[in-house]
């Protein structure tokens, strides 16, 4: 079997917090008609500058055809070659090479007549406990915004939430404060996630005075690749802290400081299945759990993150994919499903991924390529609209 072909179509879905994100479907066609699909998501994150998506799929196409679809570790450690790792949390060649992996299992799964769980060495959990993004407050009156998020989505059956803080820890104590009274332990805020804006002493005085209020674990409260910054805060809690993988020299100076308890690990920051599965043994070798997190994928790539998680020996927090329920819209037939705050993973008895694009959809949510339009630094940092808030 060989690939003769790659093609790339850029769809933009805006989420019901009104902020618009982009991202890319990659197909991958063989010459035996079976053909892999993948998600390269949400490209909406700084660095603000553009890819030029024909000039993409052009180089994926002239370095992929020809070549055999089973040769995955060949394959990937090509990829890494063309989109090398760098130091940063969002790079964008990183989310090239996750789309192109998880086309790449879509398709060998396909093939073999095997599902991607059966790839990847079969299921340990048929399911993922996932919470839902309460994203970063700069007001009181966004915060107050905020519970109400709090309150229809725990009426759909979200009962875990986690909280992006640290901008105005006023407002983030107004919004823990007003969930507690309201919900009581009937909600649980899984973390707070201080998204490295504050040196980690600034993140622990804010933490000190935010943890009271019940929270599980403390994400990113250091600044980018402050590995003993970490490893001070981390100390200086007694709660579990996590930190986002986004390069395995990362992976590796975390690990020899000892910064984290847990890595958030997301098939997007890291390039796709196999590098996500290869961070993950190194955690679990280090000693270290694992919690999936997201950048808020379309349905097929929080398929993947489910089919990956389903996998993990050494899962040890609740996981963050809700993207599906994040954006107003979607590209697949039907949607992954989440059923009391649980994400399920797609259904065992299917090939490849299990999931199946609706390309009238993609017509409709398409857009020539990927573009930056007005969308000021701070919305992009805290991930809200201009009101902050979900529209009902
Ligand atoms: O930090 C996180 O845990 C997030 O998921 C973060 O990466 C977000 O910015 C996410 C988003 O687009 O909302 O990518
Ligand atoms: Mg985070
Ligand atoms: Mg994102």
């Amino acid at each position: 079997m060989k690939i003769i072909d790659v093609k790339l179509d850029v769809v933009q879905i805006p989420r019901h917090t009104g902020f618009v994100c982009q991202h890319a479907i990659a197909r991958i066609l063989t010459d035996e008609g079976v053909t892999g699909v993948g998600e390269m998501s949400d490209f909406s994150h700084l660095p603000k500058y553009s890819l030029d998506v024909r000039d993409l799929e052009e180089t994926l196409r002239a370095q992929l055809a020809g070549r055999n679809p089973l040769d995955l570790a060949a394959l990937n450690r090509e990829l890494a070659e063309l989109y090398p790792e760098t130091m940063y949390y969002y790079e964008k060649g990183t989310f090239i090479r996750c789309g192109i992996d998880i086309a790449l299992h879509d398709l060998v799964g396909k093939a073999l007549g095997v599902g991607v769980s059966e790839l990847l060495g079969g299921r340990v959990r048929d399911k993922l406990k996932v919470c839902y993004p309460i994203f970063r407050a700069r007001t009181t009156e966004e915060a107050q915004a905020n519970v109400d998020v709090v309150r229809r989505r725990f009426a759909q059956g979200f009962d875990v939430f986690r909280l992006y803080a640290g901008v105005n820890v006023e407002a983030d104590e107004a919004f823990l404060d007003a969930v507690r009274r309201e919900f009581g332990s009937r909600v649980t805020i899984k973390s707070l996630d201080f998204s490295h804006l504050l040196d980690w002493k600034s993140a622990l005085r804010a933490a000190k005075r935010l943890m009271p209020y019940g929270v599980e674990l403390v994400e990113s409260p250091a600044e980018r690749n402050d590995f003993d910054g970490l490893r001070q805060f981390r100390t200086a809690v007694d709660l579990p802290v996590s930190e986002h993988v986004w390069s395995f020299r990362q992976l590796h100076e975390m690990i020899r400081a000892d910064s984290a308890d847990i890595f958030n690990i997301a098939l997007i920051f890291i390039g796709g299945f196999a590098a996500a599965r290869k961070a993950a043994a190194a955690a679990e070798v280090a000693g270290k759990g694992v919690l999936i997190g997201t950048t808020q994928e379309l349905s097929l790539g929080t398929a993947a993150q489910a089919l990956f998680g389903a996998g993990l020996t050494n899962l040890a927090a609740t996981s963050d994919p809700t993207g599906p329920e994040l954006y107003v819209d979607d590209v697949t037939t039907e949607p992954v499903r989440y059923e009391n705050g649980w994400l399920l993973v797609p259904d065992a008895g299917r090939p490849g991924l299990g999931m199946e694009i609706d390309w009238d959809k993609v017509e409709r949510l398409r857009v020539p390529g990927f573009s930056w339009g007005a969308q000021k630094v701070a919305n992009l940092q805290d991930r809200t609209g201009t009101t902050g808030g979900e529209r009902p």
